[in-house]
């Protein structure tokens, strides 16, 4: 081994290297090439004998890129890019581990490589701060960087088939397939697994064997690769205009410049949905498949639209109406596992010798040495084929021993969950980068491009700690914590994690579920690294001293999307309007809203008020009565809105807590100014204790519930029941309610502007309403009441980013100091408007759902 000291200004110690790379894949060579050219000395190893990282491993018959191979390849190097022609639309892997070999020859990367050799540790020397690594054989080599390109499938699962070890004959696995091939003349083979590898191979396995068994757990959704001929219009899109070719993939949600639809299946007629599954079907091109329509990753109806379609074109094509339907998945959605492209393997269930048994139905008891045993049969075969996939994502990574700060490992740190920062790097270990690690897009986008932006992120990194003199970098807890609830918060907004996959770990025994990719596409990603290193490299710490810390993308996404959505719109603020103008603003906003569920019946009605009728609006649930009653004030600032501008929600409200809920149209400013809100509430409360059971209510099981300036009037009815000696109220649900007629919140000044309810629009609101001398009278201000014992039970709900939170906070915790049940729910990154959006936010629906049990478990 030739050893080299670093020459970088900023270095003190003495190291063999700048940086070692594991692997001598996609990313390996890039990073060696990239790190070579900023003057660094940089080396690889790689167990494998030569480059190619998982292509040199997978060479399974049949195993082929699914990313169409003009995509599929480096657009770093325009000569390059134009010296490689690919031969089909997807490269086969001799074709993709040809094109690797040919860029390290090409770049004279094999040099920097050793091969054959497998990196065994790797250890922070806290003192010197460098890294020793020891690869096998026990050679030790130093190093200021480390970085793991190990790629998110290089692992094989191990084998977990009961008996595998008594197979007498050969067992062949995808993953680590001969070199030389297998050929299955004459043979009776049984495959087990049907993912990707499993079934890219059956296929062809079927064409040489004299029998083949297909032990299927968990179907696959797969579609017809319809694979070929190079298609010589992405080619010339390529050509044409190279830069914008590369920067649209670069933008892009997958790392694939196509154009994606806005079209959502459910506004769709059933004909032109199944005209665009049809088109879908006929292309073979998996970003389509996964963005076949806007909402097909996120509404579980349009989902499952799609996913008849795929079953009924199994149907279609499988003779045997009985293996159709046991190849047809039924147990997730469609697209929340990756999706297969294939060649014929529908059709070839259809052969006589290839048979099919559902493990679901007879589980394999045990392999024998000379078959397998089920439930229900015994078979004999002379060999297996174990398509059982990876431990995906972190499994490479963790295979090394990684030994960072105090003797911790990253094992032993992601125990019991991954954490990572843009799954570039984790706390606790400096100066380590991954690339394409958990919490990056990864495999849920085009990996060429993943890999160049980490590569070109991670040199653009050691370049500017060089020119600064930094020695170390690593992430702060507290902007790791939040990358990881990002990560959660995107994948919870789609139906990717309901599915046992790869993805979330659940395919290896033992291992923590946690949804690993970052969905939120690599174009919003690249542009978050980009800030990051914009805002001096924030949640970074370098020398263990210097830090810009802090949180990127703390709001929920499908709550920043709304924001964006109406910022588009152009609306002027609400305080500079007349009033009237203002509730007409607000009341189209409001007809906009999506419908919300259905219940069993709505009716408006009319109940008396403190000085005349006011009207309500019912909503009784869809269930055999009585029913409890919750009288509900509207959100508006006691300014907007009416009986029926909470529609959805007091929808949502009826269906998750099987209550009456009757929304009251109580009095506003600033034709009615305070208390008149307060005492319609408390008389309108007051009618539904005394009529409950002509409501079809139940005597005696009344809550209150509100929103905003609503939750205001529910909160203060509590107090006025309370001073009055009754109703007697069974509990109080409050979202976002204002409590308090002051300002002096610290939510105040953070959320004062930019998250719809601003500072502004609060001060215009309580001056329609309440004079000065009244804002700290409890009849307005409830958090000034000097005594909240005895209140209902309540729960109280803050948002993160609302002016109001920092008062509802102090009210949550004041109720309770008081002795009073509550339960407060402080919902991350949701802003004032968003809990209450029914059917535009997915990522609040917990919050609603927790509000709905309250509600049930007041009256239980
Ligand atoms: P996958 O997609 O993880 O598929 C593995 C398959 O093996 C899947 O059908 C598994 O069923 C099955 N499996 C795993 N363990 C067992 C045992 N013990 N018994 C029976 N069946 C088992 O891996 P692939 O290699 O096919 O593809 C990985 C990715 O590579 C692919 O998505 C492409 O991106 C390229 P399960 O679903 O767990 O019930």
């Amino acid at each position: 081994m030739t050893t080299q000291i670093a020459t970088s200004p900023a270095v003190t110690t003495t190291t063999d290297y700048d940086v070692v790379v594991v692997g001598a894949g996609f990313a390996g060579l890039y990073l060696l090439h990239q790190l070579r050219a900023l003057g660094l000395s940089a080396h690889a190893y790689d167990a494998a004998d030569n480059v190619g990282g998982t292509w040199y491993w997978n060479r399974y018959p049949g195993a082929r890129c699914d990313i169409t191979s003009v995509d599929y390849a480096y657009s770093f190097d325009a000569d390059l890019e134009a010296d490689w022609q690919w031969s089909e639309k997807y490269a086969t892997q001799p074709e993709i581990l040809a094109y690797l070999s040919h860029v390290a020859d090409r770049f004279d990367l094999r040099s920097d490589i050793t091969f054959s050799t497998r990196v065994d540790s790797a250890k922070w020397d806290e003192d010197a701060g460098i890294w020793n690594i020891t690869v096998a054989g026990g050679d030790t080599v130093t190093a200021r960087f480390y970085v793991m390109a190990t790629g998110c499938l290089s692992l094989p699962k191990s084998p977990d088939v009961p008996g595998i070890e008594n197979f007498a004959g050969p067992i062949y696995t995808t993953g680590t397939w001969p070199h030389e091939g297998v050929d299955f003349t004459g043979k009776r083979v049984a495959v087990i697994g049907t993912g990707s590898s499993g079934i890219q191979s059956i296929p062809l396995i079927a064409e040489q064997a004299k029998s083949v068994t297909v032990f299927q757990r968990t179907p696959n959704f797969s579609f017809p690769a319809h694979n070929g001929p190079f298609p010589t219009e992405r080619a010339a899109a390529m050509i044409d205009d190279r830069d914008a070719y590369h920067q649209a993939a670069k933008k892009s949600g997958a790392g694939v410049p196509l154009k994606v639809t806005e079209l959502n299946a459910l506004d769709a007629t059933e004909e032109e949905r199944n005209a665009r599954f049809e088109d879908v079907w006929a292309a073979g091109d998996l970003i389509g498949i996964m963005t076949v329509y806007a909402d097909t990753l996120n509404n579980p109806d349009a989902n499952k639209l799609f996913a008849d379609f795929v079953r009924n074109k199994i149907r279609s094509i499988v003779a045997d109406p009985v293996t159709a339907e046991i190849l047809c998945p039924t147990t997730y959605p469609i697209a929340s596992k990756r999706v297969c492209l294939d060649t014929n393997y529908y059709q070839t269930f259809n052969l006589d010798h290839v048979h099919l048994i559902d493990l679901h139905n007879t589980p394999i008891t045990t392999v024998t040495a000379s078959g397998i045993d089920t439930a229900d049969a015994s078979s004999e075969f002379d060999a297996i084929v174990l398509a059982t996939g990876f431990d995906a994502m972190t499994g490479a990574l963790v295979a090394v021993d990684i030994e960072g700060r105090d003797g911790l490992t990253l094992k032993q740190k992601w125990a019991d969950g991954v954490q990572t920062y843009l799954g570039l790097a984790t706390g606790g270990f400096p100066n380590l980068f991954t690339v394409t690690g958990p919490g990056s897009p990864s495999v849920q986008s085009n990996m060429a491009v993943s890999i160049e932006q980490h590569v070109e992120w991670i040199c653009d990194t050691i370049t500017h700690m060089d020119a600064n003199e930094l020695l170390t970098i690593e992430p702060t807890p507290g902007a790791e914590e939040g990358w990881s609830n990002h990560v959660n918060d995107f994948a919870n907004i789609t139906l990717l994690p309901i599915a046992k996959s790869w993805f979330n770990g659940s395919n290896v025994a033992g291992k923590n579920h946690q949804y690993l990719p970052y969905v939120g596409g690599v174009g919003g990603y690249r542009t978050i690294c980009d800030e990051i290193v914009a805002a001096d490299y924030l949640g970074f710490v370098f020398n263990d001293d210097q830090c810009n810390d802090g949180v990127i993308r703390r709001m929920q996404p499908d709550v920043n999307i709304m924001l964006e959505f109406l910022a588009t719109l152009g609306l002027p603020p609400f305080e500079t309007l007349e009033v009237d103008a203002a509730r007409e603003l607000s009341a189209a906003l409001s007809d906009q809203s999506p419908a919300g569920p259905e219940v069993g019946e709505v009716l408006d009605g009319t109940l008396p008020g403190a000085v005349g009728d006011l009207g309500y609006r019912l909503y009784r649930p869809d269930t055999a009565g009585p029913h409890p009653i919750v009288a509900y004030f509207h959100g508006g600032g006691w300014v907007f809105g009416s009986a029926t501008s909470d529609d959805s929600f007091c929808r949502d409200l009826c269906d998750r807590a099987g209550v009456i809920i009757v929304s009251v149209d109580y009095r506003h400013g600033p034709e009615d100014r305070f208390p008149a809100a307060a005492d319609d509430g408390f008389a309108a409360t007051q009618w539904l204790a005394q009529n409950a059971e002509s409501l079809g209510g139940i005597a005696g099981q009344l809550a209150v519930a509100g929103w905003s300036a609503g939750g205001n009037v529910a909160a203060v009815v509590c107090q006025l029941a309370k001073d009055a000696g009754g109703p007697t109220l069974a509990g109080q649900c409050l979202l976002t309610p204002v409590v308090d007629g002051g300002f002096d919140w610290p939510s105040y000044e953070e959320t004062a502007e930019g998250y719809v309810l601003t500072r502004s629009l609060m001060e215009w609101f309580l001056n329609h309403y309440v004079d000065d001398a009244d804002r700290t009278s409890p009849k307005m201000a409830p958090l000034r009441a000097t005594d909240l014992s005895g209140l209902p039970p309540a729960m109280v709900v803050t948002c993160e980013f609302d002016p109001l939170r920092d008062q509802g906070n102090a009210y949550a915790k004041a109720l309770a100091d008081a002795g009073v049940p509550t339960a407060h729910v402080q919902a991350h990154g949701q802003i004032h408007i968003s809990v209450p959006a029914v059917g535009q936010i997915v990522s609040s629906i917990w919050v609603r759902e927790e509000m709905g049990q309250a509600l049930r478990g007041f009256f239980a």
